[in-house]
């Protein structure tokens, strides 16, 4: 096939892994927004000539691709009115919610689908512009999911890999979108789809199998034209090494101090770190807190929640709506049961650096994970990786990938809020030894399965996929 295209490895990406930054005279330059999934790709996109073909957030056009710390990025532009239709409608309130278990009403709406058609188009063709001759292709997430079989229409001679960083749901679920033929087969061009979980991947195949006709065999689903695709977990994780090295520096230990200080020195600080979302369960854990210090269970006196939401996807309704509620909550347990100068709740509506992030997984007693659905939760392994010390609590979601492998956590579900009650006093009257036992065997999972053990494990297997065609 003629391609102009010299990339050996293509990631595709909804965003970009930097951002439009501006100086004060207006002049835009880039800033790097690395998140885990950059970290372990990065070592392997310079190793093989890579390029990353991502939105850069805003309506920016015209912008060419561009070097940035040796990463070869290439920007795809989204008009205003694509942003509010692929990305806020289709994307974030039609599949987010779907797919997470409907946490949240769906909504179906023809003229987003019909944006996601466009915008997915759009990524299928910049990324058949810049892979090289059989390179290997890798497109991320729920955003994207029609790529694998648009790029295999334009380049059949590509390696192509998919993975959903969310969950897969329920056949039953997944049967109400109206165009659930198209996101199967737009699936299925892929040579590999990853899932977080076992569960996600049987209830793809399944779907496959019922809707679309094709014969399965476990993982593996023959197609007509006689390609092989395979559907397969692979839990993502953190970059372990790296948040253990942070949570271990001077500045990052003074800073926790501060922070134990500055909360009043309290015996228990329990903590909850998550973005603004209704799949997270802030609500119902907050709840369960108030409650305990209600009725006296825990004293304010002595025990803090600090709560930290980072602002998410502010201009969908149900976000707005999430955070007035939790505006409401907070200040209704803090007017309640506080004193001057101790609130049970700290909570802070904003997002922090890495350090900051780093300074309180190591002051929280208590690690506070309640999803009602979550693809993975990093958040509960990074504060695992953090814990250096052997010490430390984690109560976790049943409903969060992190439990499947994290199973010495305090395990609740969060639609049981006495459940969720007794865990976190479970959890806070622990014995040291207990805690050590727990933490101890959940820090080796992470550290052995780390992040890039998930992207190697990912791209063997892909490119151990026999050739097409
Ligand atoms: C999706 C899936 C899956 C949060 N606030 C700040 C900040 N963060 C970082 C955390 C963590 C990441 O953001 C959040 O990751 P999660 O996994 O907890 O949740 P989602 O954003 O919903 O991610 C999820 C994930 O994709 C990966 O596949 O695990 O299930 O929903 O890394 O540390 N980082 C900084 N400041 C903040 O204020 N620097």
């Amino acid at each position: 096939m003629a391609t102009n295209g010299s990339a050996d490895l293509v990631i595709v990406a909804n965003r970009l892994p930097v951002d439009r930054a501006y100086d004060d005279d207006g002049t835009p330059s880039w800033r790097r927004s690395p998140g885990g999934l950059v970290s372990a790709l990065e070592p392997v996109l310079r190793n093989n000539d890579g390029a990353w073909i991502g939105w850069p957030g805003g309506t920016e056009t015209g912008l060419e691709s561009f070097t940035e710390d040796g990463l070869r990025l290439i920007p795809v532009a989204l008009s205003e009115d694509e942003i509010e239709n692929f990305y806020e409608g289709f994307s974030n309130a039609t599949l987010w919610p779907l797919y997470h278990d409907l946490v949240a009403k769906p909504e179906f709406h023809r003229e987003w689908w019909d944006a996601y058609v466009v915008v997915n188009q759009r990524f299928a063709a910049a990324a058949a512009e810049v892979a090289a001759e059989g390179a290997t292709v890798w497109v991320q997430d729920y955003q994207l999911q029609l790529v694998p079989q648009l790029l295999r229409e334009l380049r059949p001679d590509l390696r192509i890999g998919f993975y959903l960083h969310i969950p897969f749901p329920p056949t039953e679920l997944f049967s109400q979108l109206p165009w659930r033929r198209q996101i199967l087969e737009g699936l299925l061009g892929a040579d590999l789809i990853g899932f977080q979980l076992a569960g996600g991947a049987a209830n793809f195949v399944r779907l496959v199998r019922q809707r679309v006709g094709h014969r399965t065999n476990r993982g593996l689903i023959d197609l007509p034209d006689g390609r092989r695709v395979r559907a397969s977990n692979f839990p993502i994780s953190i970059d372990s090494k790296g948040f253990e090295e942070l949570a271990r520096s001077e500045s990052v230990e003074l800073r926790a101090a501060e922070i134990r200080a500055a909360l009043g020195n309290p015996e228990r600080v329990f903590l909850g770190i998550d973005r603004l979302d209704y799949t997270k369960g802030i609500h119902a854990r907050l709840r369960a807190f108030g409650e305990l210090v209600a009725d006296g269970t825990l004293d304010a006196r002595r025990t803090v929640f600090v709560q930290v939401a980072t602002p998410s996807r502010e201009r969908v309704e149900q976000y707005r709506l999430l955070r007035d509620e939790i505006d409401r909550l907070v200040g209704r347990i803090n007017g309640d049961l506080g004193r001057i100068g101790r609130p049970p709740i700290h909570y802070m509506h904003s997002s922090h650096p890495r350090e900051e992030m780093a300074a309180l997984y190591r002051m929280a007693d208590i690690m506070v994970v309640t999803p009602f659905r979550d693809g993975m939760n990093l958040v509960a392994k990074e504060y695992v990786a953090c814990r250096y010390d052997d010490d430390g609590a984690l109560v976790l979601s049943e409903f969060a990938g992190a439990a499947q492998e994290l199973r010495q956590a305090w395990l609740v579900n969060p639609y049981d809020i006495n459940g969720v009650k007794s865990a976190l006093m479970l959890a806070h009257d622990a014995e040291p030894r207990e805690r050590t036992r727990r933490i101890r065997a959940m820090r080796k999972q992470v550290s052995e399965h780390d992040v890039s053990h998930w992207a190697q494990t990912f791209l063997s297997e892909l490119a151990d996929r026999p050739r097409q065609g």
